[in-house]
């Protein structure tokens, strides 16, 4: 797959997408948006791939929207022209596990694309922010809504109205990001997170995240009562039958194309 403003790697079933527009720190434009969701789409539709990495650079993962391409939209532009919707939210309807990994800036857009990932690992470098009010918009990709949900209200409103940035420990510490590892062995640590889940049966690992996001969109009775159900149908499935059994019989588990 070649893109211009992204870079593909394949680590065998992980997919590596690395945003990649060095001289604008990665600002997301709808080029880039576009590739993003068309590469999403292929690597959750290929059998090869269980795992897929969101990442940036070494030094950014996002320092947000692209602010010269935004600057003069009128209303009629954004609302009519469906801004945003139209292009960044193709990550949600990736049903396989999304890692995001950060290192550097994750800002405005980039940290609410990063917040669309399923978790989060991220560099010592990381530091994290919705400096939009500093622009003069407020956050228009979930930034309100997925962050206080995330680290609490207080810490959210904190940010969205001061635009103050945190770092990997605060990020750590109030569950934005899952995991902190040092920059320099950032990749090395996120594929073998990946890896773990990558050997897991595919079809669990989607379930589970199926189930972890209905959590946030029901009430606690219809999330147990869908995860149930999953509980359930897993009784039909190879990956039961060779998880449990490689358990009893004191072997390690092959859920290939399971
Ligand atoms: N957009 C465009 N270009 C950007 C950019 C951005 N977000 N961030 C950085 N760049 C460009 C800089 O203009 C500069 O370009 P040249 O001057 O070299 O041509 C180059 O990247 C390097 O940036 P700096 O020289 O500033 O680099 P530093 O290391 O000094 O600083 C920084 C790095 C990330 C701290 C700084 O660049 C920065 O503060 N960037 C802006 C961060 C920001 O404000 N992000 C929020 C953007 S607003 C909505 C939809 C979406 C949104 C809102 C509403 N609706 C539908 C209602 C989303 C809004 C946003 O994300």
């Amino acid at each position: 797959m070649e893109y211009a403003d992204l870079l593909i790697e394949n680590h065998g079933k992980v997919a590596v997408i690395r945003l990649n527009r060095p001289k604008a720190m990665n600002a997301l434009n709808d080029n880039m948006m576009n590739e993003l969701g068309d590469a999403l789409y292929k690597f959750d539709a290929d059998p090869g791939v269980n795992v897929i990495i969101l990442t940036g650079s070494e030094k950014v993962f996002a320092a947000g929207a692209d602010i010269a391409a935004m600057a003069n939209y009128t209303y009629a532009d954004t609302y009519q022209g469906n801004y945003i919707g139209r292009n960044w939210e193709h990550i949600l309807n990736v049903r396989k596990p999304v890692i995001g990994v950060v290192a550097g800036y994750a800002l405005g857009g980039g940290c609410e694309l990063a917040m669309m990932c399923d978790f989060l690992i991220a560099a010592d470098s990381a530091k994290f922010g919705q400096p939009e009010i500093k622009v003069g918009v407020t956050p228009g990709a979930g930034g309100t809504q997925r962050l206080p949900r995330t680290i609490g209200k207080s810490k959210a409103m904190d940010m969205l109205l001061t635009s103050r940035m945190i770092d990997a420990a605060e990020a750590e510490r109030t569950g934005l990001v899952s995991r902190v590892f040092p920059a320099e062995s950032l990749m090395e640590e996120a594929l073998k997170v990946a890896n773990t889940i990558a050997d897991m049966p595919v079809s669990v690992a989607m379930a589970v995240k199926d189930s972890v996001n209905r959590a946030f969109e029901t009430t606690l009775t219809e999330g147990v009562r869908y995860e149930r159900r999953f509980f359930h149908a897993g009784f039909g499935t190879p990956a039961q039958k060779e998880g449990m059994s490689a358990f009893l019989e004191k072997r390690k588990p092959n859920f290939e194309g399971m």
